[in-house]
């Protein structure tokens, strides 16, 4: 694969639906008509749909599922949260690899694979993250912020994903607490926040993003079949992998500013309206523990209050609920 690859991609995408010659392309690279044709013809052999006419040029029609660095890179530039992007094939998992890349620097920046082979939720649970149709992602922040705001950063962070997956989404998109993005009853999205700090404070947050873009059901296996669903299915049409990472990141950064500059309590009635878990019986995992229980609230520092059946209160920080 030329290293000019992902600039011919990035021309192509940008004048799209028009022709482009091959000149043109060249020029602007600087390199020869020859070597613009090699590229072209490879993007082809590995599934874009490009229309090469004499005299008139080429012209993107479609791109196949999965990302291309030279169309991620400028979108998500043109926001600021991040120093640089990482966009590649296969890889165990974006949060293992984000968590690699920290030492020795303290640089902001987002992993984005078109699979993961070891993807992970939770406790070490696995996370369904096949090649072609999901959003498979890690981003690194490092907020200047005490260490014990953390939770509160896994609250944010769940009304940007959220906000995101609604933008193209025909159903309501709700958030069950803490840590998973839900549409008509089914999980759209799962993701986790990691850190590290030191006693001066966050070193770096490390959250990980898994959102089901374009599956149809029929792309879901053993128990996802009953619990998982993804955008597409719930939208009138497929989802333009590049305007929706555009919306996350934007609805992120918008998030993540907010994040440091104001409690949880500017966006706890926000967070109560978006949240799934009220008034309904539900099993809560904490430290091993299990109890049945309902949600009663969520106070002004985004602790979960619940009520268990023995009558008992419960205040979470974090814990696993089921539905
Ligand atoms: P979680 O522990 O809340 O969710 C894991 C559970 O969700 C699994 O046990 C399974 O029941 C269900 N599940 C697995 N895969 C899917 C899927 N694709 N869609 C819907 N449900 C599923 C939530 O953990 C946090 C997930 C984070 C995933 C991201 S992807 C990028 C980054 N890299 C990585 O390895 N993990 C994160």
């Amino acid at each position: 694969m030329s290293k000019y690859s992902k600039d011919v991609i990035q021309i192509l995408y940008q004048h799209q639906p028009d022709y482009i010659s091959g000149q043109f392309i060249a020029e602007q690279l600087a390199i020869s008509r020859t070597a613009v044709k090699k590229i072209i013809d490879q993007l082809k052999l590995e599934g874009c749909e490009i229309e090469s006419i004499n005299h008139r040029g080429h012209r993107l029609i479609q791109l196949p599922e999965k990302w291309y660095s030279g169309i991620v890179q400028p979108i998500i530039k043109a926001q600021n949260l991040f120093n640089h992007i990482e966009v590649i094939e296969s890889t165990p998992s974006t949060q293992i690899l984000a968590k690699q890349k920290l030492v020795g620097n303290s640089d902001t920046y987002l992993i984005l694979s078109d699979e993961q082979t070891e993807g992970k939720g939770r406790f070490n649970r696995p996370w369904a993250s096949s090649k072609g149709k999901g959003l498979w992602m890690s981003i690194v922040l490092r907020p200047n912020v005490p260490f014990d705001t953390i939770t509160k950063f896994n609250l944010f962070m769940a009304l940007g994903i959220r906000d995101a997956i609604q933008q193209f989404s025909e159903k309501r998109v709700t958030v069950k607490w803490p840590n998973d993005i839900y549409i008509d009853g089914k999980k759209v999205c799962g993701f986790l926040t990691e850190m590290v700090a030191n006693s001066d404070g966050i070193e770096a947050v490390i959250c990980g993003i898994g959102i089901n873009m374009n599956q149809s059901q029929a792309d879901f296996t053993g128990e996802l079949i009953e619990k998982a669903t993804s955008i597409r299915i719930n939208s009138n049409d497929i989802i333009n992998r590049y305007y929706f990472l555009q919306a996350l990141v934007k609805h992120i950064e918008y998030r993540y500013n907010q994040f440091i500059s104001e409690p949880f309590s500017t966006i706890r009635e926000e967070y109560i309206d978006a949240s799934n878990i009220w008034n309904k019986e539900l099993k809560f995992t904490e430290n091993g523990n299990q109890f049945l229980g309902k949600a009663l609230d969520i106070d002004n520092d985004g602790v979960l209050i619940v009520i268990d059946n023995e009558n008992q209160q419960h205040k979470l920080i974090s814990a696993d609920i089921e539905f």
